[in-house]
């Protein structure tokens, strides 16, 4: 075993792989950028390094700061996490090449599984079912229309090839929409991963996402540990998986038959260490098909060690060390039901929007059958710069329902304050029929209205914002009544009882008057369109000089992930766009100045 591992990584994934190392009496060393100097996984290792800026390109994703952190520490191994490095193949070669192990599979799984067309390829040759199309990027908009109508009929799914996780993703229902689709896709390939290829895949209309958790080792031994059903997503983000599927979508047949198919995927790439095959099922048909290979440690990894009791993590770090695995396919055993939900700093009423802030009180659940990894804590900042996922609950229990219940339970009992999380969206998902009836509830996440009634009270708003914009705020607090506690909720302006009662205040920010004040010190006052969040210009589709209607589109900006439309607050000409792409723009920066007609 190794006696020192980097953790290349930060938030919750960090603090769950040093709790890894810690239980395998393995040396830990962080790295942070300078943002997260006071972050929870600094606090946590054994030793800490400032990467560099905030920027991922300065920090997390800097090879030559991470690997030279590596040899002044003494780290014998680096351990990438999810995200950031850890399916970079020429970051495997690098650590490789400075006598560093790379906890993980060999480049060359991560190179043949990164490049989907490939991956397809050689899935096909190994006799794992692939959604049926083309092997072969597609190189024309003609071969595609002849493709598509020839050989996989319609509806047709267009894919970019340096895709994945639904990034360059487009649907075309009928001949008239393949265009659009085609050029979509190249053009988002072409941002995303410097790949315009594109291949086509037969669209399944509604399909499940299941994937297998596969182990392997370098003693000859590639095992399963069960699926997880991950269908609910919204534009691509998981934001609930569940491990097993719900039963009456896969039995005990059908567990070891995709079991098998993602063993096969596994070992075709001659894989190492923790990895998950995602397919897609249809659930009519029993149809299992090859999507993609995720060559890493996944978020939802949790609910599988849940009901294995297998650490996934640790026997990634086993396997990087030469061992073999510490459990053979015969001893895995699934128990009970484990879900997971992703507790994202988002707004589910305002279309999912990022919701950045610093955490006020901050309490976690606990009791039976209750897990949290997070990589936060009370007056902790979450950065539109980083992943908006703060924290994952995850609950195990007996069977599917009853970890519903104990679930909701767990979101009851969780408190974040000072912050909009995704709580009320679980709380409400959790307690509808789609999800007790084990359905996908596409249509429920993108219903306006329903989505739209969890619109958030004023309780994450800070009081000082609220008073000026002479709105009322909802505060508790507890009164003590001939010995018996009651509390109470008080609807009004804010300041008051809470305030005298001693109830904890959050960090203040500045107020939202001095943060736009700069949009009125520009001299244009209601003309003026400003920044409502931090993030990077990613388009400007009006120009200069141009006409908007109230609604337009003016921007859209990078931030946490997210593409967020920025637009015109009021009609006019575009009299001012103080912007171009690739800026980076701070929340009360002028992006536009529209004069009035
Ligand atoms: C598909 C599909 C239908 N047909 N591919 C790809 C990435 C993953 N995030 C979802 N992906 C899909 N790929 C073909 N050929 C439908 C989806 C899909 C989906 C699948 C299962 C459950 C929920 C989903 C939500 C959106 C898209």
């Amino acid at each position: 075993m190794f006696s020192k591992i980097l953790i290349a990584n930060r938030g919750e994934i960090a603090v769950r792989i040093i709790r890894a190392l810690d239980e395998l009496a393995v040396a830990s060393v962080a790295v942070y950028s300078d943002l997260d100097r006071d972050a929870p996984h600094v606090a946590r290792a054994g030793e800490s390094y400032l990467l560099g800026p905030a920027a991922p390109a300065e920090s997390y994703l800097n090879v030559e700061r991470i690997l030279d952190v590596a040899r002044r520490s003494g780290a014998e191994a680096v351990h990438p996490g999810y995200g950031f490095l850890a399916e970079n193949a020429a970051f495997a070669r690098a650590c490789d090449d400075a006598g560093i192990v790379f906890i993980g599979p060999p480049a060359s799984a991560i190179d043949a599984m990164g490049s989907k067309t490939r991956a397809r390829e050689l899935m096909q040759a190994a006799g794992v079912p692939i959604v049926p199309g083309t092997v072969q990027p597609v190189a024309s908009l003609q071969d595609a229309k002849r493709i598509a109508a020839d050989e996989i009929g319609y509806p047709v799914a267009v894919k970019a090839a340096g895709g994945g996780g639904g990034k360059g993703f487009r649907v075309a229902l009928k001949p008239q929409e393949l265009k659009d689709a085609f050029e979509g896709a190249a053009r988002e390939g072409e941002k995303f991963f410097s790949d315009a290829t594109v291949y086509l895949e037969r669209y399944l209309p509604n399909p499940r996402h299941v994937e297998v958790q596969v182990l392997a080792d370098g003693h000859g031994s590639t095992i399963h540990l069960g699926e997880r059903d991950c269908s609910i997503q919204r534009r691509h983000q998981k934001l609930v998986e569940e491990s097993p599927a719900p039963e009456w979508i896969v039995d005990e047949a059908l567990r070891e038959r995709i079991g098998t198919i993602a063993v096969e995927a596994a070992k075709a790439v001659d894989y190492r260490g923790a990895g998950t095959v995602e397919g897609l099922l249809d659930a009519e048909s029993n149809d299992y098909f090859f999507l993609e290979m995720n060559t890493r440690v996944q978020v939802e990894h949790c609910v599988t060690e849940m009901t294995t009791g297998i650490d996934i993590v640790k026997e990634g770090i086993r396997v990087a060390a030469g061992e073999p695995l510490s459990v053979t396919q015969d001893e895995v055993v699934l128990r009970g039901h484990a879900i997971e939900c992703r507790i994202n700093a988002e707004d589910a009423s305002k279309k999912f929007a990022p919701a950045p802030g610093r955490i006020g009180r901050y309490v976690e659940p606990g009791g039976p059958g209750v897990r949290v990894d997070s990589g936060v804590r009370a007056g902790s900042e979450i950065s539109p710069m980083y992943d908006p996922m703060v924290a994952k609950l995850i609950v195990w229990d007996a069977d599917r329902e009853q970890a519903t219940r104990r679930m909701l339970r767990a979101l009851a009992e969780y408190e974040i304050e000072g912050l909009k999380t995704l709580i009320p969206f679980h709380r409400a998902l959790l307690a509808t029929e789609q999800w007790a009836r084990g359905e996908t509830c596409r249509d429920l996440l993108e219903d306006r209205d329903w989505l739209e009634a969890l619109a958030f009270e004023n309780a994450p708003q800070q009081a000082d914002e609220a008073a000026e914009d002479g709105e009322t705020v909802e505060q508790t607090y507890t009164v003590e009544v001939s010995g018996r506690r009651f509390d109470v909720r008080v609807i009004g302006p804010p300041g008051g009882p809470a305030d005298a009662n001693g109830a904890a205040h959050v960090p203040k920010r500045p107020a939202r008057a001095a943060r736009e004040s700069k949009a009125r010190e520009s001299g244009h006052g209601s003309d003026a369109l400003a920044s409502p969040m931090q993030g990077s210009i990613w388009k400007i589709p009006v120009t200069a000089g141009q006409q908007v209607v109230e609604g337009e589109v003016v921007t859209i900006i990078e931030a946490m992930k997210m593409e967020n439309e920025i637009t015109a607050h009021k009609a006019g000409v575009i009299a001012e766009l103080p912007i171009s792409e690739g800026d980076l723009v701070r929340s009360g920066d002028v992006l536009a100045v529209i004069a009035d007609a």
